[in-house]
């Protein structure tokens, strides 16, 4: 088959690969480990997946198994998480996933799944960890003349994937916009110990790299043709609740711009995605710091509001998540901002390194925290995967301020986001330095435990939550334990297990 589109494939020896997905699709063989792109739904294959789901139920209907192990950047979208997960496809999931039905599954045990810190994964793949990579799935905006390619709207871990995968498929999408090309970051100086060089970015700006994936042309397989849209979820209309946290995040910013530990331009912005998140963002606009930068994994609707005024100058991130009218407004703006905008792979977006250096101030959500400041960013009362750590421990533990923002209370008020023991710790209480709910901020460095208690309840907790937190802490206090961390150890979790048991924390 010929290139619909030599435009977008402009490489005449990878032209000579155009197929269908069906046909690319027939060089995943069962028990591979699949590389795909995508991060936060965008960049995702759109076709092979499908294609990949049908093969999976030829062979369970001659009575054969099909499964194979699914690596991404981040988050995809129903189409390739959803629809593999849903028959069964996949073996092993990583490093992030946020969709229902593969969510259904993990916590079914039905299929493994390894929830890791993002900037971890390229390194853990070249240590060889997780097995041999056999295929990447790449969606790509177009190939040059010279073959080399132009990332599309995520670039995750796609740079890596190309190396080590022993086959690549491309997907060239025409959906997404042709004008990307030149706004990547490609760093290919990356390396195991002891041959680590300095990450040389200094500034969120810097370029430190190339405009383009590197792949070397007799890899390539197939290359399939698609014009299909990226995930594009809606966002929810803010809320009041996450307007008084981003009401909050503000004020403080503003405090500590008063106390001359931040400047009045802020330090680099790294911000969670979330309805929470671009409240936080919208109350930026509104605010007195700029111009501003954004140092982060993610962009999404809110920060693009932001370049377009002004408040930002610029942003690093690896992907885009947008929603449709964000869409709109950056193919709108995509001129103005090209240079404004630079994506890089997820091991330079989330390097511990530059974001040390920068000094972020790191905005993540959260499940829950704990009066001592731990957090539980991913189970659900201990056992059940919600999402993922995904970059929020590369930011949080890194971070010149790590701030966490939550309502005080989820399930209609059935659950306190604040609590005497997280039922999970992905964030210790060394890496939380403040927490903020619509009830306030609780500024948590230069406390010890018992005082970091104290401050949690009476600025965090929800109302109807405050004196049976209090009672706990006193109690503990008078308890026969340690008194630098007091906990009633029978009693620590025993909030969640009346959740199980009631269908709520309050105690009737
Ligand atoms: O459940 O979806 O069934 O309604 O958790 O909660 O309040 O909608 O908040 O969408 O901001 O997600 C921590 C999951 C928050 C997210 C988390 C339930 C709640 C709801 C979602 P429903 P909300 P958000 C960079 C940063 C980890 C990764 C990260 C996350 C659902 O922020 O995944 O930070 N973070 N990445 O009802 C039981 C509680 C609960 C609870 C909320 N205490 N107990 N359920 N929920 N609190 C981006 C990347 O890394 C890609």
């Amino acid at each position: 088959m010929t290139a619909r589109d030599p435009q977008r494939i402009r490489s005449t020896r990878l032209a000579e690969r155009v197929m269908t997905a069906e046909e690319a699709a027939a060089f995943i063989r069962p028990g591979d480990n699949v590389g795909m792109s995508g991060f936060t739904g965008s960049g995702y294959p759109k076709a092979v997946p499908a294609a990949l789901v049908a093969r999976i139920q030829e062979a369970q209907a001659r009575g054969e198994s099909f499964t194979v192990g699914v690596w991404t950047g981040a988050s995809t979208a129903p189409e390739l998480d959803g629809a593999l997960a849903a028959v069964g496809g996949i073996d092993l999931r990583m490093p992030y996933q946020s969709d229902p039905v593969t969510r259904a599954k993990i916590n079914a045990g039905e299929l493994d799944y390894l929830d890791l810190h993002l900037s971890h994964v390229a390194q853990m793949v070249w240590e060889g960890f997780f097995g041999h990579l056999d295929v990447a799935v790449i969606e790509v905006a177009g190939i040059t003349a010279s073959g080399e390619l132009i990332p599309s709207s995520s670039v995750g871990n796609n740079k890596t994937w190309i190396d080590v995968a022993d086959r690549v498929i491309l997907e060239v999408n025409s959906w997404q916009p042709i004008a990307f090309e030149g706004m990547h970051d490609i760093y290919y100086g990356t390396a195991l110990p002891p041959n680590r060089r300095p990450i040389q970015i200094t500034s969120p700006n810097d370029r430190i790299g190339v405009p383009y994936l590197r792949c070397p042309p007799e890899k390539v397989v197939a290359v399939v043709e698609t014009d299909a849209p990226d995930r594009n979820a809606p966002f929810k209309p803010v809320d009041d609740t996450s307007e008084r946290i981003a009401g909050h995040v503000l004020d403080f910013l503003s405090h500590e711009v008063r106390q001359g530990r931040l400047p009045a331009t802020l330090l680099p912005l790294q911000s969670g995605v979330g309805n929470i998140a671009n409240a936080v963002l919208a109350e930026l606009d509104r605010g007195p710091f700029r111009p501003l930068t954004a140092y982060t994994e993610v962009i999404q609707d809110g920060m693009l509001a932001l370049l377009a005024s002004g408040t930002l100058a610029s942003i690093s991130a690896t992907a885009f998540s947008l929603s449709e009218e964000g869409v709109d407004d950056l193919r709108a703006n995509i001129q103005d901002y090209r240079d404004r905008i630079i994506l890089r792979p997820q091991e330079i977006s989330n390097h511990p390194e530059v974001i040390r250096r920068l000094g972020c101030l790191a905005m993540n959500g959260i499940i829950e925290a704990d009066i001592y400041g731990n957090v539980n960013s991913t189970h659900v009362m201990g056992t059940r995967i919600q999402n993922g750590i995904g970059g929020s421990g590369d930011f949080a533990r890194n971070a010149y301020i790590s701030m966490f923002l939550t309502p005080s209370t989820a399930a209609g008020g059935a659950i306190s986001c604040i609590v005497p023991m997280v039922s999970h710790v992905d964030h210790t209480e060394h890496d939380v330095h403040v927490v903020v709910t619509e009830h306030g901020v609780a500024d948590l460095r230069g406390l010890a435990p018992r005082r970091r208690a104290q401050r949690i309840i009476d600025s965090c907790a929800h109302p109807d939550y405050r004196s049976a937190l209090l009672d706990y802490v006193e109690r503990a206090l008078a308890g026969g334990g340690g008194h630098h961390t007091p906990h009633l150890l029978g009693e620590a979790l025993s909030w969640h297990d009346r959740y199980e048991r009631t269908g709520s924390m309050h105690a009737r």
